[in-house]
């Protein structure tokens, strides 16, 4: 069998760091060939372009064939997985108002063009800022394929969250598990302990051992260092998280594909659960069974839980009234 999977701004950062690890068979294991379309812009297409070159020089034993380009139906021709990486960045003295137009004006689009061009069974992950309102309006674009087929990536700050509390509790981190993020790939999210374990024992009670005041600890320390790790590693880096974002995409489309064995967080169409406004694209505790992303319901919410899941999705609500009274939803 061959996998084709489009990559959208293929010739940026992100796409340079995805391409080689998919074409050594990190996403889908040592026996699926694959095949890259690389979507890009105009302005682009060079650098897709080396990076198809160097593509050719990894002699990679899997990767069957690449196509650069700049027409969406031809990026989306045939694509069993879309990763939607290319987004439009926020400029200097660009309103959010803008930012969200200018989005929409790509992921609309796009979203038509997978619906027309794309494999029946596709799985589309916005990588793209803002992730998930152009994941909504991707989904809306799309006639004919499900809203369960758009999802956004919220696995980076899942992780973020799990390796800052592995680093707290001194213990690897593959041994904490079920910290999922609510709500919107933004400062709003909501990476949430409540039902975390550390080696299969809630974390709670040994979080209380090393900080103390474990409800100060989150409000004070772990949400704010999740929430803006991005900016974090803007400082620190002197560029924006480009390895660990492909890492994490990589992780959400593997699991999707593949399942999980526990939870994990991914942005995908809200039904209702939790309150959530029916069509959100929000981030969920979820657990991927047959290939589909279900949400892990029947969770207790503290007040606080609430409290913060409540706003991280008034913020989803904002931006989805925001492209709809552009006309562009
Ligand atoms: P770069 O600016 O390096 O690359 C973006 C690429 O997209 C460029 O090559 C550009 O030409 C291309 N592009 C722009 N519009 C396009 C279109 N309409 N069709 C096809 N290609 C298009 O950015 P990079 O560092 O790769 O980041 C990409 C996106 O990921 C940004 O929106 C960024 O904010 C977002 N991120 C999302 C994360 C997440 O967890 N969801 C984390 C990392 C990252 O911040």
């Amino acid at each position: 069998m061959t996998t084709t999977i489009t990559i959208t701004g293929a010739g940026g950062q992100i796409g340079y760091a995805l391409l080689f690890r998919i074409a050594a068979g990190d996403l889908l294991g040592p026996d699926e060939k694959v095949r890259f379309r690389l979507l890009e812009i105009p302005q682009g297409l060079a650098a897709a372009e080396g990076a198809a070159l160097e593509l050719q020089d990894g002699a990679f034993g899997l990767l069957q064939h690449v196509e650069v380009t700049d027409d969406p139906a031809v990026g989306f021709d045939g694509a069993d997985l879309a990763l939607l990486v290319g987004a439009r960045p926020r400029g200097p003295g660009m309103e959010r108002a803008d930012l969200l137009a200018a989005n929409a004006g790509i992921f609309g689009p796009q979203g038509a063009a997978i619906a027309a061009n794309a494999a029946s069974g596709v799985r589309v992950t916005v990588v793209g800022n803002p992730a998930n309102t152009n994941a909504l309006i991707a989904a809306a674009s799309a006639e004919g394929l499900p809203a369960e087929r758009f999802t956004a990536l919220t696995r980076l700050d899942e992780n973020r969250a799990r390796a800052q509390l592995a680093l707290t509790l001194g213990t690897p981190v593959e041994t904490v598990r079920r910290v999922p993020i609510w709500g919107n790939h933004s400062a709003t999210q909501f990476p949430d302990i409540s039902h975390a374990t550390v080696g299969g024992e809630p974390v709670a009670a040994a979080l209380e051992q090393i900080v103390g005041d474990v409800p100060a600890w989150l409000d004070q320390t772990f949400i704010p260092r999740v929430a803006k790790r991005g900016a974090e590693i803007i400082e620190v880096r002197g560029s924006s998280s480009v390895a660990s974002a492909a890492n994490a995409a990589i992780d959400h489309v593997r699991d999707w594909v593949h399942g999980t064995e526990d939870w994990t967080s991914a942005g995908v169409v809200s039904h209702g659960e939790y309150g959530v406004p029916e069509g959100l694209i929000s981030s969920f505790p979820v657990r991927s069974v047959d290939g589909e992303w279900q949400i892990v319901e029947g969770l207790e919410l503290s007040d606080f839980a609430r409290g913060r899941i409540d706003a991280s999705v008034a913020e989803l609500v904002e931006e989805r009234e925001a492209v709809r009274s552009l006309g562009m939803l």
